[in-house]
C-alpha cells in the first residue's frame, strides 16, 4: 500500500517560527514559550515516557475509553480516512484504526505531527503491521496548515490526549473555527479532553515523583540552546507545575534559581531573569462538559456525543460538522 510523507513544515520553517515565538515570548513580561517546541526527538521520547507514568492518568483513561467505545465512534463517524492531529507515536490510534477497519470503510490513515522523527517512527511500525492500509503522513503545524491537509475521502479528524488543552480559550475558539472551516459536511471531529478534578491529582500528573515531567519541561531550554544558539544553563532552572483555579488549568513553568543572563546568539538577543522569575512553558486547560459542548457548538459543530469513565476523569467527544 502507498506509504508517503508530505512535509508542510520543514526543519528550517520550524526553526524560523521558533525564532519568532521565542523573541516575542522571552521579551514579554511574564516570559512565555509555546509548548509545540517541546517535541524535538528527545522531547517526543520524554513525552512517551510521561504517558506511562503512574501519576499521568490521561493516557490510560483515554485508552480505556477508546477500547470501550471505538466501535460506536467508528460507526457514528462513517469515515474512510482517519486524520490524526498531533499523532506522536500513534499508539492509541490503533484502537480507532481497528474499529474503522471493522466498520468496513477505512482506506487511509493520515498522521499529522510537528515531529518528523516521531512521525517516521510511527509510520514505519504501522506500515509493517497493516500492509493493507494506505498511510499518508504529514509533517505540519496545525496552527498553520489545517487547510492544506489531505482529504482522500470522508474524514474523522482526531485530536487526542487533551492536546486541545494547550490552547487558552481564545486560542481554542480560533483553532476550532479553522478546523470547522477545513472540514467537509458530514466529517467528524473526535476530541480527547481531560476534565476538571481534584487539584492534587492534577498537579501530581504534571509533577511526577520520577522527575520525567521536570526533564520534559527543561528540554524546552535544550531546544532553544540547540536551535537558536542559546546558552541556558538548565541546572539553573526548576520545574514548577501549578493549578490555576481561576482559569481551571495546569501551568508549567520554569523558575530561575538565581538572577541570570542568557544570550540567544541566532536572535542577537540577550535576556535577563531575576532570581525566582518564571518562564511559562505550557498551559494544560481542563474541561467541563457544558462549557466544552458550548465551545464546539459555537464553532459550528453539531450532533455531539460524549463518553466518559466512571470517575469522570476524562472524556471523548465526537462532533459532526
Ligand atoms: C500533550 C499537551 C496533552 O498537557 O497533558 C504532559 C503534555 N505536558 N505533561 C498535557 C504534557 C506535561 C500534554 N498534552
Amino acid at each position: 500500500m502507498t506509504h508517503r510523507i508530505t512535509t508542510l513544515l520543514t526543519a528550517e520553517h520550524l526553526r524560523r517560527s521558533l525564532a519568532e515565538d521565542a523573541r516575542t515570548g522571552l521579551s514579554s513580561s511574564p516570559k512565555w514559550l509555546p509548548p509545540k517546541y517541546f517535541y524535538d526527538r528527545r522531547g517526543s521520547e520524554l513525552f512517551e515516557e510521561i504517558t506511562r507514568l503512574p501519576e499521568y492518568y490521561p493516557t490510560r483513561t483515554e485508552r480505556a475509553l477508546l477500547t470501550e467505545h471505538a466501535r460506536e465512534i467508528a460507526e457514528a463517524s462513517g469515515a474512510e480516512v482517519l486524520l490524526e492531529l498531533g499523532s506522536g507515536s500513534s499508539e492509541k490510534t490503533r484502537l480507532l484504526l481497528d474499529a474503522l477497519t471493522q466498520a468496513g470503510q477505512l482506506t487511509t490513515y493520515v498522521p499529522v505531527d510537528v515531529s518528523a522523527s516521531a512521525l517516521t517512527q510511527a509510520m514505519d511500525a504501522l506500515a509493517e503491521e497493516r500492509p493493507g492500509l494506505a498511510l499518508h503522513g504529514v509533517v505540519a503545524d496545525f496552527d498553520q496548515h489545517l487547510a492544506q491537509l489531505p482529504s482522500p475521502g470522508r474524514r474523522l479528524i482526531a485530536l487526542l490526549g487533551s492536546t486541545l488543552g494547550n490552547y487558552d480559550r481564545p486560542g481554542r475558539e480560533r483553532f476550532l473555527q479553522s478546523v470547522a472551516a477545513a472540514m467537509q459536511p458530514g466529517e467528524g471531529l473526535l476530541l480527547g479532553l481531560d476534565l476538571v478534578k481534584d487539584p492534587g491529582q492534577l498537579v501530581a500528573a504534571y509533577d511526577d515523583a520520577a522527575g520525567v515531567t521536570a526533564e520534559f519541561n527543561l528540554n524546552a531550554l535544550h531546544v532553544l540552546n540547540q536551535s537558536l544558539g542559546a546558552d541556558f544553563d538548565t541546572d539553573g532552572f526548576r520545574h514548577l507545575a501549578l493549578w490555576n483555579a481561576d482559569e481551571e488549568r495546569i501551568e508549567m513553568r520554569l523558575v530561575a534559581q538565581d538572577s541570570t543572563r542568557v544570550e540567544l546568539r541566532e536572535l542577537d538577543l540577550v535576556i535577563k531573569f531575576d532570581e525566582g522569575e518564571e518562564l511559562l512553558t505550557e498551559l494544560s486547560c481542563k474541561f467541563r462538559r457544558t462549557s466544552a459542548a458550548r465551545e464546539l457548538t459555537d464553532a459550528g459543530f453539531r450532533n455531539l456525543r460524549w463518553w466518559t469513565d466512571p470517575e469522570e476523569a476524562y472524556a471523548l467527544v465526537l462532533a459532526k460538522h
